[in-house]
C-alpha cells in the first residue's frame, strides 16, 4: 500500500507549521510499514478527542472513531474488549487526556489493557483559543490565566509510571525519526503504551526555540529499570528550564486486561453467547 492510499480528501484546517503534522506523517509512515509487514489497515481503528488533534482521524484512511472530549480511551477499552484482534489506537490532548479524561488514563493504564495512547502535548487548549492546561508552565499567560497560571504542571509521565503503564516514552514534533521509532514500538508492545508528544502549537505556544535547545536522546538508559526510568522522567518536570529527555523511559512486559478477559477462543464463543442473550433479552 503506498502513503497515498491513506489520505483522505478531508481539508487540512490546522494551522500551517503546527506541530499536529508531525504527528500525522509518523503515524502514515508507521502504518504503511505495518501494512508491508502483514499488518494491514483494516486490524487498525484509530480514536480521538476533541481538539484540534481530534482532527487527525479525519486525514487517515483507517476506520476511526472521534469520540467527545476526554472519552477516548474507555471507548478504545470498548473495542479492544469486543474485537481484541484490533489494534486500537487514541490520539488525544494534553487537555483532553490529561485533565478532562485523566482518571480514564489512569485505570486504562492500571488495567494494562492493549492500546496506543498517542498525547498531542502542546501544553495548552488550543481548539477552544488559549487556555492554559494541566501541562502548561507555572505563570502561564493564557485566555484564561491573563496574570500568570498559579499551578505547577503535572508530570504525565510520572503519574502514569506510577499508575502502572507498561510502555512510556517522550518523543517532540520536531524529531521525525524518533517519533515514527516510538509510534512504532508503542503500537507493537503488549500492554497499555504512552506516548508523550512534546507538539508545538505554533499560534498560542510556540515552543519549538525552546525545545530545540534543551531536548536530547536517553543514552544508555535501560527501559526495564523503573528507578532508572523514574529518575529519567523525573529529569524535566514540564516547567523546570532543565534538559529534556526523549525515547523510551519504561518497557515492561507483563499480562494484558483483554488476555486475562479471554484466555481462549472458547471463552470468546461464550462471551459473546452471553452478549447476544442478553441483547435479545432487552429488545
Ligand atoms: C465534554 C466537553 N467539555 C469541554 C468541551 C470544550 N472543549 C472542546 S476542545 C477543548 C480543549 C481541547 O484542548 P486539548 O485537549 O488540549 O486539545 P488541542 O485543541 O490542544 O489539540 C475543550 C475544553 C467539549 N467539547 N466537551
Ligand atoms: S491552534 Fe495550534 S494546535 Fe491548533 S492547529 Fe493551530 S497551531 Fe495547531
Amino acid at each position: 500500500m503506498s502513503q497515498s492510499n491513506l489520505d483522505t480528501s478531508t481539508p487540512n484546517t490546522w494551522c500551517p507549521g503546527c506541530g499536529n503534522f508531525a504527528i500525522l506523517n509518523g503515524i502514515k509512515k508507521v502504518l504503511n510499514e505495518l501494512s508491508e509487514e502483514d499488518c494491514p489497515p483494516e486490524k487498525f481503528v484509530l480514536l480521538s478527542g476533541i481538539g484540534c488533534h481530534g482532527k487527525i482521524v479525519d486525514y487517515v484512511n483507517v476506520n476511526s472513531f472521534y469520540s467527545i472530549h476526554g472519552r477516548s480511551i474507555p471507548i478504545a477499552e470498548g473495542i479492544k474488549m469486543a474485537n481484541s484482534g484490533l489494534k486500537v489506537i487514541c490520539f488525544a490532548g494534553d487537555g483532553d487526556a490529561y485533565g478532562e479524561g485523566l482518571e480514564h488514563l489512569i485505570f486504562a493504564a492500571k488495567r494494562n489493557i492493549d492500546i496506543t495512547v498517542i498525547i498531542h502535548n502542546n501544553r495548552l487548549y488550543s481548539l477552544t483559543a488559549f487556555q492554559y492546561s494541566p501541562t502548561s508552565e507555572l505563570g502561564f499567560k493564557g485566555g484564561s490565566t491573563p496574570n500568570g497560571s498559579m499551578e505547577s504542571p503535572l508530570n504525565p509521565l510520572e503519574l502514569m509510571l506510577a499508575s502502572q503503564a507498561t510502555y512510556l516514552a517522550r518523543g517532540t514534533s520536531q524529531g521525525m525519526n524518533l517519533l515514527t521509532r516510538l509510534f512504532r514500538e508503542a503500537i507493537m508492545h503488549k500492554g497499555f503504551a504512552l506516548v508523550d508528544v512534546l507538539q508545538v502549537c505554533v499560534t498560542f505556544n510556540n515552543l519549538y526555540e525552546y525545545y530545540a535547545k534543551r531536548v536530547y536522546e536517553l543514552e544508555n538508559h535501560d527501559p526495564g529499570d523503573f528507578q532508572a526510568a523514574f529518575n529519567a522522567i523525573r529529569e524535566w518536570d514540564y516547567n523546570s528550564d532543565s534538559r529534556i529527555p526523549l525515547g523510551v523511559f519504561y518497557k515492561k512486559e507483563a499480562p494484558t486486561f483483554d488476555e486475562k478477559l479471554i484466555s481462549s477462543p472458547a471463552d470468546l464463543k461464550r462471551r459473546d453467547g452471553k452478549i447476544r442473550q442478553f441483547l435479545s433479552k432487552r429488545m
